[in-house]
């Protein structure tokens, strides 16, 4: 036995994907802490805590802490996301795997928790964003069990990708593609027998949950992993061919909607790179995606990770940050209130209707992301206004927002984040500028307006 368990931990692509966060001495059952990879499947921290049970020869259990307030996420994300929980709690007990849920911030639920049960050793999924940064510190201060956290998000992880905050997707791309052939082709196996648990596990009353955070009808988006992998197959099978020549065109259905399932973790974006990699889609498409999929995605986490001022002007690199203070004082032609905004009620027929879209749908198409930030820089007074106003628009109303992909989206469109220098213009100075003539040489703006002119809240 204890062979096969040695044998375990040196599955191929599981080394490097962890790392000791404190170490202590226990010999009590062992968590794996979920928060940002909700799944079940493909899951490396559940793996990475289930080959230390083994090893140790302890029982082993996942907790999750939902917090009632998580940034400025409201009840049509709380809806999608604890479906996926009542999806993952009902297999974990086909499993014979404690699954329990903690209602109530991390910091003030967790630490009771590994006392309750002399946990020696938590996992967690790695995350770049303060909150779970917070959290983790927090939840360490107030315990003292071991802690480990594993990279079960990104393909190549983040810390093994790059040392440092990388400049753009050209410095990222070849330190990602060296390491590509290390963790790509291998998934990790799914966890199997489990040590019996020292006590009761509580039923994890998820419907009352879902009556009070999530208590909004949606019809559009359903969360949990069967969804997220028929999404992800159906792109697979038939949505990826034309990627790479019509996924700009805000028109057509051509993206895969992937988003919101990668965001709350409830597939794996190196799944979703397998699928998409065997596919029979030409070749053009499927690099077209992966280059989103692997490089522009964890680019963001390497400067989430890298730059604690990722959602901040101060975050911009030199050059922006130089040029858009000299423009300051440029005239602004309108200036509009974060509620005329919200309201889509601006002079721009085809930002009202992006607008329009991200409240009715809960996403807004990628290209016309960029422009709607754009425009937002140049109606507001300034760079830090207009940055906080994108993120706290992204992060209210997308079903992907408060995640590394929105911050980096946010400080590409506002501050050249990852971009380079443009020829000088009022307002953006060196960044980079969209506008509505550009928009009409790429795809029918009228159509898109006339499908999208009613504001849910009219
Ligand atoms: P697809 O085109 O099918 O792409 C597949 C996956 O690749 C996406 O799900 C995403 O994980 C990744 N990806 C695609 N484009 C990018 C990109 N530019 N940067 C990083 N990763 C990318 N993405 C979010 O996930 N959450 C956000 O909150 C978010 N906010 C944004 C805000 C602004 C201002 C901008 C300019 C971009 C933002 N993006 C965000 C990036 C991008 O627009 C979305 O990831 C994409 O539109 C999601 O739709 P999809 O899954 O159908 O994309
Ligand atoms: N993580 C948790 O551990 N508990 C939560 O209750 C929780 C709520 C939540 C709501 C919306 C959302 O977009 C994310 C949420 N997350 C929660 C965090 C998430 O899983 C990610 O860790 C972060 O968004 C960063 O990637």
């Amino acid at each position: 036995m204890q062979e096969d368990v040695r044998y375990m931990a040196l599955i191929p692509g599981h080394h490097n994907r962890w790392r000791e966060v404190r170490k202590a001495v226990g010999t009590g059952p062992i968590i794996y802490w979920m928060s940002r990879d909700q799944r079940l499947e493909d899951n490396w921290a559940l793996f990475h805590a289930w080959v230390r049970a083994r090893e140790a020869g302890r029982p082993m259990g996942v907790v999750f802490c939902l917090t009632p307030r998580y940034s400025l996420a409201g009840p049509r994300h709380y809806r999608f996301m604890i479906h996926g929980l009542q999806e993952m709690v009902a297999k974990a007990q086909n499993m014979g795997m404690p699954f329990f849920i903690l209602r109530g911030d991390p910091v003030r639920t967790l630490p009771p928790f590994l006392e309750e049960w002399k946990i020696s050793l938590t996992v967690t999924d790695f995350d770049p964003l303060r909150e779970k940064g917070q959290w983790m510190e927090a939840v360490m201060e107030r315990s003292e069990c071991d802690f480990e956290e594993v990279d079960a998000h990104n393909i190549v992880p983040c810390w093994q990708a790059s040392p440092k905050q990388e400049f753009s997707a050209a410095t990222f791309r070849p330190k990602v593609r060296l390491h590509l052939p290390e963790y790509m082709p291998h998934l990790p196996p799914r966890p199997g027998k489990f040590h019996r648990w020292p006590g009761e596990v509580p039923n994890a009353d998820l419907d009352s949950a879902l009556k009070e955070l999530g208590d909004r009808p949606d019809d559009r988006w359903v969360g949990g992993e069967t969804e997220a992998h028929r999404v992800m197959r159906d792109f697979a099978n038939s949505g990826l061919q034309g990627y790479a020549s019509q996924r700009n065109d805000p028109n057509l259905n051509a993206q895969s909607s992937l988003s919101p399932y990668l965001h709350f973790g409830m597939v794996s974006a190196q799944r979703v790179a397998v699928e998409v990699d065997a596919s029979s889609a030409p070749p053009s498409d499927k690099d077209a995606f992966l280059e989103e999929l692997i490089i522009r995605r964890e680019l963001s986490d390497n400067f989430c990770h890298y730059n604690p001022l990722y959602d901040s002007t101060e975050g911009f690199p030199a050059w922006s940050r130089v040029s858009l203070r000299e423009h300051l004082d440029d005239r602004r032609e309108h200036l509009y209130t974060l509620e005329e905004l919200e309201a889509g009620r601006t002079h721009d027929p085809l930002w009202n209707a992006a607008q329009v879209q991200m409240v009715r749908e809960g996403k807004m198409h990628g290209w016309l992301r960029m422009y709607w930030a754009k425009k937002i820089l140049e109606w507001t007074e300034g760079p830090d206004q207009a940055l906080r106003t994108v993120n706290e628009l992204n992060d209210r109303y997308e079903m992907d927002g408060r995640d590394p992909n929105g911050y980096v989206g946010a400080a590409w469109s506002i501050g050249g984040v990852h971009d380079r220098a443009w020829g000088e213009r009022p307002i953006f100075g060196k960044v980079r500028y969209m506008n509505l003539n550009g928009a009409r040489r790429k795809f029918d703006v009228d159509l898109f307006v006339s499908r999208f002119s009613d504001h849910p809240d009219r």
